[in-house]
């Protein structure tokens, strides 16, 4: 009799289970990374700016979670997005510091990203905007030929970005395997050592630019601005500096037009506000802090444009929408633009000392809002501590997917501090300067000696190095002034023990 009924009730148990399955399939939710540059703790109006209002990414803060000690990987760009995108901490591996423009791609085809978990998942995956992780083979790319190894071999079906930053060449977008309106008759060549081509240079060309700019970004002139490096060819390729902020946001908008049918993964990493600093006249002036806040300006606008497209598709409910910054803020980058000028008693790091470059708080410790409307409970705060590092193994839980053994090393399942149920986050976490490490653990920071200079010339950065160890007490001294090293070496201790052991593992 009881087996009967077993028998009876078998198939409606699979039944059940499958259509869980199929809904919980049906049901994932899209997930937006808008991953903006050099945008700095305090450079926006809900971690407490002042000086300028961003009411678009302040949305995200009133209808998600703001998170104030989140950090990216690194204090500089290509390390960073390392970090995000293979969950696996960028100094187990060279080659991952801030990559030259005809770099290689840094991210091997056989590494598991981000974007491999979405497309697994069957999601339709895109990367617009700054890439900057390298693209070709050993050799870098073939810029007149197929652009590849690049984000379309690392579980991105589409890609539309700017090779390596807007101040290096080539000034081109390139649209998945091509460099977008390349003309054959007029190739490209790109060169990091010698100037090459008649196109004229900054160094030999002042009175052509629109700004200043130092000796390293004194190359191949395109659209007045200096860049790093030189070019030669691609002319009728050139993007516009004006337009580009508002050319790549149309691209992911498109991109979310086209997929509003299918579950998405679409990683925006909009180019505001890092140098050259050029955002649309439409916004000249504006912030009355010079070119730099006009660049926070229109990140917001852009950032204000993809909200809107998700309200307009009624996708909003079911899309996952993170904000976030590769590095700390800096002012001086290479440009004379204005940005120290009239700063106008802004804050960029916030209470935070250092900014890009530093091991000091404010180089990676950057604005963080995660919205998911209907599972996250509105305009909370979260103090947990969290990396970009550990989005990838979050992510495989919130999508309900396996990640593959032995992909993304370092990453925590933080999936319900992500989603505001807990406050528990990592304890520890190791911070990249551009001149070494340093950890964090349960409010302590403690970094290693190292006998690099103090402050980085030319940009007043302080860079976080002394000759001696410095360990700080985050809680009460957020900008590191006060150095506890001596009054506490059995934390020093711990703390060195801790990182050599993390440096130790895992490799
Ligand atoms: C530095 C550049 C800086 C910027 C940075 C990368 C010099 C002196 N400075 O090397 O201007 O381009 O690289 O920024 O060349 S990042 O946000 O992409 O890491
Ligand atoms: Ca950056």
């Amino acid at each position: 009799m009881k087996r009967k009924a077993l028998y009876l009730f078998t198939p409606l148990l699979l039944f059940t289970s499958y259509t869980t399955i199929w809904a919980q399939k049906t049901k994932r939710p899209n997930v937006v990374i808008i991953y903006s540059d050099d945008v700095g703790y305090g450079d926006v109006s809900c971690y407490g700016a002042t000086k300028i209002h961003t009411p678009n990414i302040d949305r995200l803060a009133k209808e998600g979670i703001m998170f104030t000690n989140a950090h990216a990987t690194s204090s500089t760009c290509t390390p960073s997005r390392y970090g995000l995108l293979t969950g696996q901490y960028p100094w187990r591996k060279q080659g991952t510091g801030i990559a030259a423009g005809d770099a290689g791609s840094i991210i091997k085809e056989d590494q598991f990203t981000l974007a491999d978990l979405f497309q697994k998942a069957g999601y339709q995956t895109a990367a617009i905007g700054k890439w900057h992780l390298g693209l070709g083979g050993a050799n870098g790319p073939d810029w007149n030929g197929d652009i590849k190894p690049g984000p379309n071999e690392l579980g991105f079906q589409y890609s539309f970005i700017i090779p390596a930053t807007p101040d290096r060449v080539p000034c081109v977008y390139v649209e998945n395997h091509k460099v977008k309106n390349l003309d054959p008759k007029d190739p490209i060549e790109v060169s990091y050592k010698d100037p090459i081509g008649t196109d004229p240079i900054g160094t030999a060309h002042p009175e052509q630019l629109t700004m200043k700019a130092d000796l390293q970004h004194s190359g191949t002139i395109i659209n007045g601005v200096s860049r790093i490096g030189y070019m030669k060819g691609g002319h009728k390729a050139y993007w516009n500096d004006e337009s580009m902020s508002d050319v790549i946001t149309s691209k992911a908008i498109e991109f979310i037009n086209n997929n509003k049918a299918h579950p998405f993964f679409l990683y925006f990493a909009i180019q505001d506000i890092h140098v050259p600093r050029v955002p649309n006249p439409r916004f000249k002036g504006k912030s009355g802090m010079g070119a730099r806040g006009d660049a926070i300006l229109e990140l917001d606008e852009n950032t204000g444009k993809i909200l809107k497209v998700l309200d307009s598709l009624k996708l909003t409910t079911n899309t996952i929408v993170i904000f976030s910054s590769d590095n700390g803020p800096v002012l001086n980058d290479g440009y004379e633009d204005g940005a120290v000028e009239m700063l106008n008693g802004h804050t960029p790091g916030g209470p935070y000392s250092g900014g890009k470059y530093s091991k000091l708080d404010a180089g990676t410790r950057v604005p963080t809002l995660i919205r998911w409307p209907g599972v996250i409970r509105t305009a909370k705060v979260s103090d947990a501590l969290i990396g970009q590092i550990d989005l990838i193994a979050s992510m495989a839980k919130i999508i309900n997917e396996q990640l593959p053994a032995n992909a993304a090393p370092d990453s925590k399942e933080l999936s319900d501090v992500l989603l505001g149920r807990s406050q528990k986050g990592r304890t520890s976490i190791v911070e990249q300067g551009m001149t070494g490490l340093a950890i964090i653990r349960d409010n302590w920071k403690y970094i290693p000696p190292h006998p690099g200079a103090t402050i980085m010339k030319g940009k007043n950065m302080l860079l976080g190095n002394a000759p001696f160890p410095q360990l700080y007490d985050l809680q009460n001294d957020r900008a590191e002034k006060n150095n506890l090293a001596k009054e506490y070496p059995e934390k020093v201790k711990e703390l060195s023990q801790l990182l050599t052991d993390i440096q130790q593992s895992k490799n």
